[in-house]
């Protein structure tokens, strides 16, 4: 396959998103990341939950599965786990991630299997108008809140880390660069990533001002073998830190239930046959 820039990997497809909707900032970060990386489209596969941000699929040049909501880990797993060549991509909304599908995290984080999950955090439920979502600030006024909501937010990287995710990060739709940079790095990295996508709805709940002075890069020195600094970043309420937090290499499930089944498939394991006969 000769080399694909990045605007060959978007279809023709017009994304419906509102005008100034992060998400078309992670969209183009993708790309850029799938040419730097060399994917090969027909290797690919964007498994996407519901959201504005689940209809990402269609706009690029891959296979795609538009799930259901707050069920893309499971579905993105049974693909690599069904292919292992394949690269897989699992993307949604932070309600989709952190609300319905929340009780999928840890167990994606303990089997740990090579996909890349990027989460478009922008604290409130797009495509259904605006209500908030775990990551929403304590006090957000909605439609279905009009006083202010009574939860305080989840912090996803402290969550993540604390099931021990093997790759944490956290990116910003209008950082581009920066952007593209952590999904290459997840893309490299062997074993489950979580990138947190602050990606902002423009349409209702526009933090396009109030973020740009409170983002700051993860320092340089930090060190991401180091869970328990990557914790301390994590809860830092000064500043919202980007970059990788944390990054560890441990073995893959796709690798683990390979080695299984070539175990029970080898010399000394039992035969079918035989097992059949103790039934008999
Ligand atoms: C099982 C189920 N429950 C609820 C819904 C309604 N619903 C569709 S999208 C959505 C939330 C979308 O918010 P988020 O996941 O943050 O994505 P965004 O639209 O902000 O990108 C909800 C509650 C649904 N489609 N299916
Ligand atoms: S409603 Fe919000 S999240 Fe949905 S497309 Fe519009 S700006 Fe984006």
């Amino acid at each position: 396959m000769s080399k694909m820039t990045a605007v060959q990997y978007k279809t023709k497809i017009e994304p419906v998103w509102c005008p100034g909707c992060g998400d078309f900032g992670v969209l183009n970060a993708l790309c850029n990341a799938l040419s730097v990386k060399e994917v090969d489209p027909k290797n690919m596969v964007f498994v996407s939950g519901i959201g504005c941000s689940g209809r990402l699929p269609p706009y690029v040049q891959s296979y795609g599965f538009h799930t259901v909501h707050g069920r893309v880990l499971p579905i993105a797993t049974g693909i690599k786990v069904g292919n292992p060549d394949l690269t897989v991509i699992a993307v949604g909304g932070d309600g989709d991630a952190f609300a319905i599908g929340g009780g999928h995290i840890p167990h994606m984080a303990r089997r740990n299997p090579s996909i890349v999950y990027i989460v478009m955090d922008n604290g409130t439920y797009g495509l259904t108008k605006g209500q908030a979502s775990p990551t929403g600030p304590l006090g957000m006024k909605t439609g279905a809140s009009p006083y202010g909501t009574v939860e305080p937010p989840l912090n996803p990287i402290a969550m993540a880390l604390a099931y021990d995710a093997s790759f944490v990060a956290r990116g910003y739709s209008g950082k581009n660069k920066e952007l593209e940079a952590l999904i290459v790095r997840a893309m490299n990295h062997r074993g489950f990533s979580i990138i947190d996508v602050i990606s902002p709805c423009i349409t209702f709940y526009n933090t396009y001002k109030e973020l740009p002075p409170q983002l700051a890069a993860i320092p340089a020195d930090h060190d991401v073998k180091d869970r328990a600094k990557a914790f301390e970043l994590a809860l830092r309420d000064d500043k919202i830190h980007l970059g990788v937090f944390y990054e560890n290499e441990r073995p893959a499930f796709e690798d683990r239930l390979k080695e299984t089944a070539d175990k029970a498939r080898g010399a000394g394991a039992p035969k079918l046959d035989e097992i059949f006969l103790e039934f008999a």
